[in-house]
């Protein structure tokens, strides 16, 4: 929110005006805003953040102070979800699947083994089905999303235990999931054994042998130093997860049109030099993570496919989203289920 009404600002703007001249000292910022994110600040989420505040300040003449707090500083995803809707923070990126508990048609974009690669991807989330999506996010009143989804990446699945190769080896495994019923129910069809851990838990968790696996993309598996906990990658690619950029409604409609435009430039931009980090970060890293002793594997996902359908997990889907999303979807994937 921002931190002086206007009133109290234009009191005392010359006061400031005065001394920062005298002295040199940075003037306080009009609107000072919190951004929240559950990812390290090693991630590029963080770092393209920081780029994007720092252009903000410089073009808005210091009147808007986008403050960046990484790592779930501010709680869990399941919190902050909740401040995000009472203004507590400003902004938060989240994962369409985790959003689904307050915007069910958000966790389409999971859907397990729809995606097959990034152009399939960003022509949905760019075009159709990010419009729906977002278009649901909107109607929640609290809540809206910015243009630019940023990318989480291709999960895949990591394990203390014994690499994944077939769907059989997921059986009775303790997995974390995020809090998102997609995810549970898709390794409830695989037979696994899923458990709800928000992000902010899950090292601890992994460290603690609470849950044996865990399934990440691998920006994320290296940044947030998952490979300490963890030995086996298998690539099962199983879900493109992405995040929405979201707003805080009434703290947008506080700011005048201008830095409205200046910080959603910036924003959205920074989510397209984003998702290039993370395609970038992704073809490298199956390297660096197995010097760093992870052993990698790779996986037939008809199989997985296959283990899912007859489980009747896109069956259930199709009804849950609903026809209409669900073409959506298929329009740009292609048949499933
Ligand atoms: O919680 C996760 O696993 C993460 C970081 O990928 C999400 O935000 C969904």
């Amino acid at each position: 929110m921002k931190s002086l009404s206007r009133r109290q600002f234009t009191k005392s703007a010359g006061a400031l005006a005065v001394s920062s001249f005298a002295i040199g000292t940075a003037k306080a910022a009009q609107f000072t805003y919190k951004f929240a994110n559950n990812l390290p600040l090693a991630h590029p989420m963080n770092k393209r953040a920081q780029e994007a505040a720092a252009k903000i300040k410089e073009e808005t003449g210091g009147r808007f102070d986008l403050q960046i707090f990484p790592s779930s500083q501010l709680g869990s995803d399941t919190d902050t979800l909740d401040q995000v809707r009472s203004g507590a923070v400003d902004f938060f990126t989240l994962s369409g699947l985790i959003l689904s508990t307050l915007v069910p048609v958000a966790a389409i974009n999971g859907v397990g083994f729809a995606f097959k690669d990034y152009p399939t991807v960003w022509k949905a989330m760019d075009g159709k089905l990010g419009d729906h999506v977002r278009g649901e996010i909107a109607k929640t009143g609290s809540i809206f999303a910015f243009d630019t989804m940023w990318d989480n990446g291709f999960r895949q699945t990591t394990t203390s235990s014994k690499p994944i190769v077939t769907p059989a080896d997921l059986v009775n495994m303790k997995i974390r999931v995020p809090p998102a019923a997609l995810w549970t129910s898709m390794y409830k069809a695989f037979g696994a054994a899923p458990t709800t851990i928000n992000f902010n838990e899950v090292y601890t968790a992994l460290q603690s042998k609470v849950v044996d696996a865990e399934e990440n993309p691998l920006a994320i598996v290296d940044t947030a130093k998952l490979y300490e906990v963890q030995k086996y990658c298998s690539l099962t690619n199983h879900m493109w997860d992405g995040f929405w950029f979201l707003g805080n409604k009434t703290s947008w409609d506080a700011l005048p049109k201008d830095v409205q435009a200046i910080v959603s430039k910036h924003i959205n931009a920074a989510g397209i030099a984003e998702r290039a980090d993370v395609a970038a970060l992704t073809t490298g890293l199956q390297a660096a993570l197995t010097q760093k002793g992870m052993v990698f594997n790779e996986v037939a996902p008809d199989a997985f496919r296959d283990k899912l359908k007859a489980a009747g997990f896109y069956k259930d889907w199709k009804a849950k989203f609903g026809d209409k999303a669900w073409s959506t979807l298929e329009d740009s994937v292609g048949a499933l289920g």
